[in-house]
């Protein structure tokens, strides 16, 4: 029976759809929903690379590829969807070879692989799958918090490890034309608008971006951080053309950002600081609405930390007069007019209420050297030393660890009471 199913799928795929071709091992990442009364309980989740990571090739030559990160789609086997679809075979991906291992409720991201002593970057972005390893866990936050340790000594200037969420589908768009799907990594879309080779794993012969809106949990290396909504006035993935994917478009860029040092707290995050990034330590983002129920319209979003057994509130800093620790819609109306433009914190609350898919990411910046957050008005880094090519000279082993990922009730994540 099993057989015959599995015969007729191939059959199908032959004529319909790109192939399937070596499967693929999900690194198992374990993860806690918490609720105030029961506790946590352990999900067997796992994550997926990007589906640009995985070898994309013609069928029957694995050294022939059919689009990649730099130059996009190929030519000749990618002229149209359909073509792309019958002629591409996607393959299973090798973790450790792109920085990415899993041990329990742990996640190591490295910047820098070493094989055969040369040493190359590969900047892994990973997404969180459901139990059933098949879809991305939709994760609905709204009147609700999120909270996770992190270990990032050693993402020095110019780095940044990364932890937020995107309206992406839950299913990766697996469909005719991508029968592969969330399962290998599909579906990537964010507020920046970004044109990749594959929309909803569909060939993007039409060089579209893939807009959807974003929520920045954590953008940050040892001696900067910051938390930022993007919303977008539309629903899940967009694809953009022309002034739509600019910064006049249906997303907010820049975002409504809460990073204390640009607030002028420049004491509070950093090595042997208030919050001290020589050490671990745990983030707690909290998604409150106005009549705190999951119906309401999101109000505020609190952050605390909670490091050696004591929780330690956010810092407070003067806006315009005003003392404030969390983001609020004043501080939006003070700071972020695109982003209120945009629906600001209700447009974000919506995408937060329909769900959203948990990504991690480590990654650099050849072009402005993640000055934007750590440098200048940002953080206490110079505006060179985030030069990628110094990072991978003189800190090969940069990388970051993310760990104990619960969500659930607020006030139910950070006392790791485990059922
Ligand atoms: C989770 O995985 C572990 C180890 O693979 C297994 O023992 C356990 O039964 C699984 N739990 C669920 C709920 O599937
Ligand atoms: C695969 O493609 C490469 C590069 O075009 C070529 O050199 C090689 O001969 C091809 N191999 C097969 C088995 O067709
Ligand atoms: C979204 O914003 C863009 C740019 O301001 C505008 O052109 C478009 O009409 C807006 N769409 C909706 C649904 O509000
Ligand atoms: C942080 O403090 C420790 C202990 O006092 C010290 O050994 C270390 O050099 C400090 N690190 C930095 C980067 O200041
Ligand atoms: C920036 O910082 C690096 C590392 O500390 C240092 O080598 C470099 O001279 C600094 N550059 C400037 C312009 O200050
Ligand atoms: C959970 O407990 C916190 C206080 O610790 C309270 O603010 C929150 O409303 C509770 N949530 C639910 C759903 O009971
Ligand atoms: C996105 C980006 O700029 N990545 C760069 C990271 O650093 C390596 C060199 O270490 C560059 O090759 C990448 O382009």
């Amino acid at each position: 029976m099993m057989r015959l199913l599995l015969a007729a799928l191939a059959a199908i795929h032959l004529v319909t759809a790109q192939r399937i071709g070596t499967p693929e091992v999900h690194p198992q990442l374990q993860t806690w929903k918490c609720t105030n009364s029961t506790g946590c309980t352990a999900q067997n989740t796992s994550v997926v690379l990007d589906a640009l990571s995985h070898p994309l090739h013609a069928i029957g030559n694995s050294s022939i590829s059919c689009s990649d990160w730099s130059s996009g789609l190929s030519k000749e086997l990618c002229s149209t969807k359909e073509s792309c679809a019958k002629n591409c075979v996607l393959d299973g991906a090798d973790y450790t070879s792109h920085g990415v291992q899993t041990k329990g409720g742990s996640l190591i991201l490295h910047q820098y692989q070493k094989s055969n002593g040369a040493v190359s970057a590969v900047s892994p972005r990973v997404y969180l799958l459901d139990e059933s390893g098949k879809n991305y866990d939709m994760l609905r936050l709204l009147n609700q918090e999120i909270s996770f340790d992190v270990e990032l000594s050693s993402l020095v200037c110019g780095m940044n490890g990364a932890l937020y969420l995107s309206e992406m589908l839950q299913s990766g768009g697996r469909g005719r034309l991508n029968p592969a799907g969330a399962e290998y990594g599909t579906g990537y879309c964010d507020a920046q608008c970004g044109t990749s080779p594959w929309i909803n794993g569909v060939a993007n012969t039409e060089s579209r971006g893939s807009c959807c809106s974003e929520m920045d949990l954590w953008e940050a290396n040892a001696r900067s951080t910051a938390l930022t909504p993007h919303a977008c006035n539309i629903t899940r993935l967009y694809a953009c053309t022309g002034d739509d994917c600019g910064s006049n478009g249906v997303c907010d860029k820049s975002g409504c950002g809460f990073n204390p040092y640009a607030l002028g707290e420049k004491d509070y995050y950093g090595y042997n600081m208030t919050v001290d990034t020589t050490k671990r330590f745990t983030v707690v983002t909290q998604f409150v609405t106005d009549d705190h129920t999951a119906r309401g319209r999101l109000s505020e979003i609190r952050r605390l930390y909670v490091q050696g057994g004591k929780v330690i509130q956010n810092a407070v800093a003067k806006v315009s007069g005003t003392e404030i620790d969390s983001i609020t819609e004043g501080l939006c109306e003070s700071s972020a007019g695109y982003f209120q433009k945009m629906g600001g914190l209700k447009q974000m609350g919506n995408a937060l209420r329909r769900g959203m898919v948990l990504i991690f990411s480590v990654w650099n910046d050849s072009s402005q050297f993640m000055n934007w957050l750590d440098s200048g008005s940002a953080g206490p880094c110079n505006s060179t030393e985030g030069n990628p090519d110094i990072i991978q000279a003189q800190h090969p082993e940069t990388s970051v660890t993310f760990s104990n990922i619960r969500w659930g009730d607020i006030g139910s994540t950070y006392t790791y009471a485990q059922k």
